[in-house]
């Protein structure tokens, strides 16, 4: 291998940078690499109290993705629609607490984009396998669209897309890797987005998965 090659694939391995998308959104390219550990070991407390599920749209349709929730409102769809909810219905309990590491990922992301005060009330967790979507959405159940979404993926990559304002604009890809953090605030907070089918992989610590936890502030 040439010098410059090793240089090259050392630089790729280790990168770390930050990527202004548009005013208020911003790529934080491997912000959560190093905690992935930490975090892997606070995810399976979570996953403990409250299991992934697929839950059902108001459309009738099972959701490809499965997710879970932590923090005090948790995100649930069913057959009456969206919204945010204090109890687990598969429970009837109150979701788990927000791990401190999460909850400092989370807030330490914000700032570095900005927002120095996000104090997110729910942790919504997201885990795709090998073909699950989301479709393009806007994420408009939320009381405050004035507080950023702090959004971490970890696992397998995936192709984020981000759309515009209305859901005619065409969507830009980004590839989103393990340890990616993106901030969304100010105009982009009502930006629709999506994610495409996730490819078939294999990634050391998180398995054939792709894991994304969504920070917010629901009310
Ligand atoms: C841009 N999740 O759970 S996170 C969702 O990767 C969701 O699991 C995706 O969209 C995922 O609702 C994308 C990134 C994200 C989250 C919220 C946004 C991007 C956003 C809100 C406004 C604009
Ligand atoms: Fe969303």
């Amino acid at each position: 291998m040439t010098p410059d090659l090793f240089e090259f694939e050392e630089r790729q391995r280790c990168r770390k940078w930050r990527e202004e998308l548009c005013p208020g959104a911003v790529v934080l390219h491997g912000f959560a690499a190093q905690d992935d550990t930490a975090i892997f070991a606070a995810l399976h407390g979570v996953t403990g109290e409250a299991a992934f599920r697929h839950m059902i749209t108001p459309g009738g349709f099972r959701m490809s993705v499965a997710l879970t929730n932590c923090g005090a409102y948790g995100w649930v769809s069913d057959r009456t629609g969206y919204r945010y909810d204090a109890t687990d219905p598969e429970s009837g309990k109150p979701w788990p607490r927000m791990p401190g590491v999460f909850l400092k990922l989370a807030q330490k992301a914000a700032a570095s984009a900005g927002f120095e005060d996000f104090e997110p009330d729910a942790c919504l967790v997201n885990r795709y396998e090998p073909g699950a979507r989301l479709s393009l959405h806007q994420d408009k159940n939320e009381r405050d669209f004035g507080a950023p979404i702090v959004s971490v993926s970890l696992g397998l990559p995936a192709i984020f897309l981000w759309g515009g304002l209305r859901r005619e604009d065409r969507p830009v890809r980004i590839p989103l890797m393990h340890g990616d953090v993106m901030v969304w605030g100010g105009p982009s907070r009502l930006c629709y987005h999506g994610v495409l089918a996730l490819k078939e992989g294999n990634h050391p610590l998180m398995g054939g998965y792709r894991i994304n936890l969504t920070f917010r502030k629901a009310t």
